[in-house]
């Protein structure tokens, strides 16, 4: 994250506005330690989030050091422009964990595997044309999912940044000129086709080049459901508690290779599409 920044600032772009800082309190469900990762089941955050479960990175190792699943706490959570964080943590007891298989479920049988073909779902576009994964046969393809509303700058609003990237390399690239991206979204009753346009306008998205699906939710979450991508609220008009899947698709719409997580890079992505085999002429 340091090095994105440092690229920012070299760039001559406006310094990155200061982090926020917010309190949050909550119980450990889950920790990551090799991921520097926590799993915290939290309540409201005024001003940023409402109640939800989430798993959250911290600023260092050590402050996992000597915590467990049960421990109830308070954390300071610094967000940034391109990184949420964890700088803080206290304990202040400890609880039985209620649920701890809550959260959405994904049996394996619902998963896609390389060289399986992506489930065709009737998706429209930002311009609310039909837009099935059928509709890009000839085209490799990358896909990934996100809302517009999500308030973690290192979930989808990372994903829009690393496709601006890819689509300008695209854009760049002779053997790239069939590639085709699609960002699919995971809360279709808000991201209406005319959010989406707004949404892909802000971030200069070319219509020609990438494209913003919705769609009914069921078919949606279904195909969602095919690359192990489930979102949900869990209350109403709560921020999605989600994970984050990116494809890449061939010329005959069949898997080549998914991402978890945010860790990718769009460097990575591009040798992908690169590699995966062009479409015959
Ligand atoms: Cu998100």
């Amino acid at each position: 994250m340091a090095v994105l920044v440092l690229t920012a600032a070299a760039c001559g772009r406006p310094a990155s506005p200061p982090p926020k800082h917010y309190e949050l309190k909550g119980q450990i469900l889950s920790i990551k330690p090799e991921e520097q990762e926590v799993l915290v089941k939290h309540e409201d955050i005024p001003g940023f989030m409402p109640a939800m479960t989430m798993p959250y990175k911290v600023k260092s190792a050590s402050l996992l050091e000597g915590r467990q699943p049960g421990d109830l706490i308070t954390a300071t959570l610094e967000v940034g422009e391109l990184d949420a964080n964890l700088t803080a943590i206290t304990k202040t007891g400890s609880a039985p964990i209620e649920d701890p298989s809550a959260g959405p479920a994904v049996s394996a049988s619902d998963f896609i595997d390389p060289g399986d073909p992506v489930p065709d779902k009737a998706l429209v576009d930002q311009d609310q044309a039909p837009r099935p994964i059928s509709s890009l046969r000839g085209h490799r393809v990358a896909l990934t999912f996100i809302y517009t509303r999500c308030p973690l700058p290192d979930f989808c609003p990372l994903m829009d940044k690393h496709f601006q990237q890819v689509q300008d390399a695209v854009k760049k690239t002779p053997q790239l000129a069939d590639v085709q991206l699609v960002s699919v979204t995971l809360d279709p009753a808000f991201d209406t086709p005319a959010v989406l346009k707004k949404h892909a306008q802000s971030l200069k998205a070319d219509p020609a080049v990438w494209h913003f699906v919705t769609g009914d939710p069921a078919e949606v979450a279904s195909f969602a459901k095919s690359f192990g991508v489930t979102a949900e609220a869990r209350t109403p008009g709560a921020a999605l508690e989600h994970n984050l899947r990116t494809a890449v698709i061939d010329p005959d719409g069949r898997l080549v290779k998914a991402y978890s997580g945010n860790m990718w890079t769009p460097a990575e992505l591009i040798a992908d599409l690169k590699a995966a085999p062009a479409p015959a002429h």
